[in-house]
């Protein structure tokens, strides 16, 4: 995949970027006509994010790697969208935290499906599950809930970013710490997730990875003062505060 044709000084690089990769995953069949339209809807709270990390958003991710560090069986979500925008830093944050990678689609075809695994091999995954199916979310109906059993099925902690509600809230019953990156503060999978990141995923994946190489040598007990540490509610108030307000600066 080729990425777009602007210096990186221009000031709309990064939106330009996110859209151009976007636009080539529908192009090759890995994210759904439906992904553009959600990529809109997180560009706008971006905007008015002022595009960038917010200090709680990276308290977050600090979070987030931390759970990650401290999984059993951590598994890092991927749907058409995520496959598009950060497939290699997907796979980076996998070996940094020792996570599974597994595909799960909200559109679920057997032909993206294999798309999208083919498409994290080539930017470096060994294993990726998803194909197997032969585990399911209870409470949701049959696509949707498909999962393999010796991956989200198993895991203890699940990175969860761009999700839809219903899914985000089933796993969240099935007693799973749910790290959740999207960019609105009010959607479902934000107010679920034992740790939602309100940042853009292109900027939040990269950073919970240099948090998880950050805290390689951490004790156990200084992570999981990490975790208790990191207060949701706060966060999800900082994020929505900063929108409302609109200040850009
Ligand atoms: O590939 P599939 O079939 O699994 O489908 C993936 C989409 C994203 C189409 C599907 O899960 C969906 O329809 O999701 P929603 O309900 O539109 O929710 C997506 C959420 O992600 C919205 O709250 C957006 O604001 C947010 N979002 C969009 N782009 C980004 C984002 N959050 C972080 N970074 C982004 N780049």
């Amino acid at each position: 995949m080729t990425d777009v044709d602007v210096p990186e000084s221009h000031p709309r690089y990064e939106s330009l970027l996110t859209r151009h990769r976007i636009e080539a995953g529908v192009e090759k069949g890995i994210t759904s006509k439906q992904g553009l339209i959600a990529q809109g809807r997180g560009e706008a709270y971006d905007y008015l994010l002022g595009e960038r990390t917010l200090g709680s958003a990276d308290q977050a991710e600090r979070a987030a790697a931390a759970h990650l560090l401290l999984a059993d069986h951590p598994v890092l979500s991927v749907n058409g969208n995520v496959a598009a925008l950060v497939p290699g830093e997907m796979v980076e944050l996998a070996d940094a935290t020792g996570a599974d990678i597994e595909v799960n689609l909200f559109n679920r075809t057997q032909e993206r499906m294999e798309r999208i695994a083919d498409h994290l091999r080539e930017h470096g995954a060994e294993d990726v599950k998803g194909l197997t199916a032969d585990g399911r979310i209870p409470g949701l109906d049959h696509e949707r809930a498909k999962v393999d059993a010796d991956g989200i099925g198993d895991a203890d902690v699940v990175l969860v970013p761009l999700e839809d509600g219903d899914r985000a809230e089933a796993l969240a019953e099935m007693g799973k710490t749910e790290l959740v990156v999207d960019l609105n503060p009010l959607s479902r999978s934000a107010q679920t997730a034992t740790v939602p990141i309100v940042d853009n995923i292109i900027r939040a994946v990269p950073n919970v990875t240099a948090h998880a190489r950050d805290l390689q040598d951490a004790s156990e007990a200084d992570l999981r003062d990490i975790v208790a540490a990191f207060d949701r509610e706060a966060a999800l108030d900082a994020a929505e505060d900063a929108i409302r307000r609109g200040d850009l600066d």
